[in-house]
């Protein structure tokens, strides 16, 4: 396997607005993130993945851009956005940028203008179509409620919107709307940011015709996802936008990729670079979904471990040599790891959070760290609506409880309060002073409670930490090609406790294990003890004993 550096890295990802304040106004900004590059630098990853911080009026939280050649104010300025990039590569740490251009802002002047009249230079560049019957062109329904079309009287038509109605779609049929994109992408690579993280990727090409999709029985609108992912040209235009732009770069990219399958990777993420560097693929976070589809992923049930497994063994597996994973728990669409795969109460919280992670980190494919994973932040367990800031967590409550009756409204909390993407957006936890030193201001949204026990500045000051943790698993995939580039194989997968997989390269063989369990287990199904224990997440090894949400990881001959 060619060596390149985005199969050799570990990518911290950063949600700015909840990062680090810098200039007392609440809210996260480029000059807080710049303060703490010493703390990247200390744990020891390579490249930091920035969310939006474009201009925006924040429908969705910066993933509606109204110009993609500015900063947002609250955000700092593009002198200070520069200075951050050129500081970060002083500290040996690349930047890639979010991506998002299957839709833009209403607010940008494309659609603004495009509103205006059916023959306008923009005219073409969303995706409009006539009534059917006075009514919406077709069933699709939007990622965040409601339908996904909105009627504007100026043109007498409908305006395709997969998530809000803030975000119209692109038409990537046009080529003006592609060559705008290739222009853009030149603009923020010129300037010597290392790649990107491409918004929903997989949704920039719609089917011909806009077909109706698949409705569950009691869903009031079609299912978009199964609709629109992995349209009939996106690889074309992916591989365009290969041509045209990323192959003059050094960089690298991912793609959110919801609803792809390990063979449509091997396109997207095919090792010949001619589309992506790796995906995000979503069927290991999307396990557990509610048994009523039209609840989609909204549900309070435990993941099954079994199934857990064979996700991730079948893209570990049938990517390998043929394409590239990339490997994370959460992200800001998703719960807290620890919380949701894991245990969060004070007992295992720690344990739980160093399993996760060494399951996770032992795999082939590029490691994602959300911010504060690497101190074991938890989901912050809200119990009332008022408490949510997102637009999904909101408008589903709206759809599901009030006008549907789907759920009763304690049960739709129960699921907000498990699977909310507000979770992952509280403020970052630095220090137990009041708002754990994210601001001294009044924070944009409320820090979690149990910032005064769980914080950087704690975990800085304990050797047992899952910082520490963190830091000596990205060390032991630096040092290691078995870690980078070894074949997996899973082991006992039928077992619902523990997690077991080895991996293999050169003639050197790793043996991964993690107990999912609060019990303690005896585990003898392996060579475990002829091997040396690289890493384990109690103090002493107990043979065949696996207690506890215990993690060990040895290093063994292979014959
Ligand atoms: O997420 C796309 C996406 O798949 C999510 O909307 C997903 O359906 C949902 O979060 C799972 O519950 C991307 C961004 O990561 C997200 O923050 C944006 O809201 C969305 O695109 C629209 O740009």
């Amino acid at each position: 396997m060619k060596s390149t550096w985005f199969k050799d890295s570990v990518v911290y990802q950063i949600y700015p607005q909840s990062f680090q304040d810098s200039n007392h106004d609440g809210v996260g900004d480029l000059k807080g993130i710049q303060s703490r590059l010493d703390y990247l630098n200390k744990l020891g990853v390579d490249v930091v993945w920035l969310n939006p911080i474009y201009t925006s009026p924040n429908q969705d939280n910066g993933y509606d851009i109204a110009d993609y050649r500015s900063i947002q104010s609250r955000y700092g300025s593009m002198d200070d956005f520069d200075e951050l990039l050129a500081d970060m590569h002083e500290h040996d740490l690349k930047l890639i940028m979010d991506l998002v251009v299957n839709h833009t802002s209403d607010q940008h002047h494309w659609f603004q203008e495009s509103k205006k009249s059916k023959d306008n230079p923009y005219a073409d560049y969303y995706i409009w179509r006539d009534p059917v019957d006075g009514h919406e062109p077709n069933n699709w329904g939007s990622f965040f409620s409601g339908p996904a079309w909105t009627y504007v009287p100026e043109r007498g038509q409908y305006y395709l919107h997969l998530f809000a109605d803030g975000q119209p779609d692109l038409n990537w049929e046009n080529e003006k709307v592609r060559e705008e994109v290739y222009d853009l992408m030149r603009f923020w690579l010129d300037k010597g940011v290392d790649g990107f993280r491409m918004d929903v990727i997989n949704l920039i090409s719609k089917p011909a015709g806009l077909p109706d999709a698949p409705q569950a029985p009691d869903a009031p609108y079609g299912n978009v996802e199964q609709a629109v992912a992995n349209g009939p040209r996106v690889n074309e235009f992916l591989q365009e936008m290969n041509r045209e732009v990323l192959s003059k770069y050094d960089i690298m990219t991912v793609g959110e990729c919801a609803g792809t399958t390990p063979d449509e990777a091997m396109h997207y993420a095919n090792l010949d670079d001619t589309e992506l560097n790796m995906i995000f693929q979503f069927e290991h976070v999307n396990l557990s979904p509610n048994e009523n589809p039209a609840l989609t992923k909204w549900n309070d049930e435990p993941i099954d471990l079994v199934e857990l497994k064979q996700v991730f063994s079948r893209w570990q597996t049938e990517l390998d040599g043929k394409a590239w994973n990339s490997l994370y728990w959460n992200n800001h669409d998703q719960p807290r790891a620890v919380s949701r795969f894991g245990n969060d109460t004070p007992e295992y919280r720690e344990l739980a959070a160093k399993m996760l992670g060494t399951i996770l980190h032992m795999m082939q494919g590029t490691p994602y760290v959300y911010e504060g994973e690497e101190l074991g932040m938890t989901n912050v367990h809200f119990k009332q609506l008022s408490d949510y800031e997102d637009l999904e967590s909101i408008n589903a409550y709206h759809q599901f409880v009030d006008e549907e009756q789907l759920v009763d409204s304690q049960t739709m909390l129960n699921y907000l309060e498990d699977r909310s993407r507000d979770n992952a957006r509280t403020p970052m936890q630095w220090d137990d002073s009041t708002h754990a030193g994210f601001t001294d201001a009044t924070p944009w949204y409320g820090v979690n409670p149990n910032y005064t026990d769980i914080n950087a500045k704690a975990a800085l000051a304990d050797d047992e930490s899952v910082f520490y943790y963190y830091q000596k698993l990205i060390q032991l995939r630096h040092d290691s090609e078995l870690i980078r580039y070894g074949s997996y194989r899973l082991l006992d997968g039928d077992n619902p406790d523990v997690y077991a997989y080895e991996r293999e390269y050169n003639g050197q063989k790793l043996v991964v294990l993690g107990n999912f369990t609060d019990q303690t287990l005896v585990y003898g199904a392996v060579e475990q003890t002829q091997g040396k224990l690289l890493i384990g997440n109690y103090d002493d090894d107990q043979g065949e004993t696996l207690r506890p949400y215990e993690a060990k990881v040895y290093l063994v001959d292979a014959e």
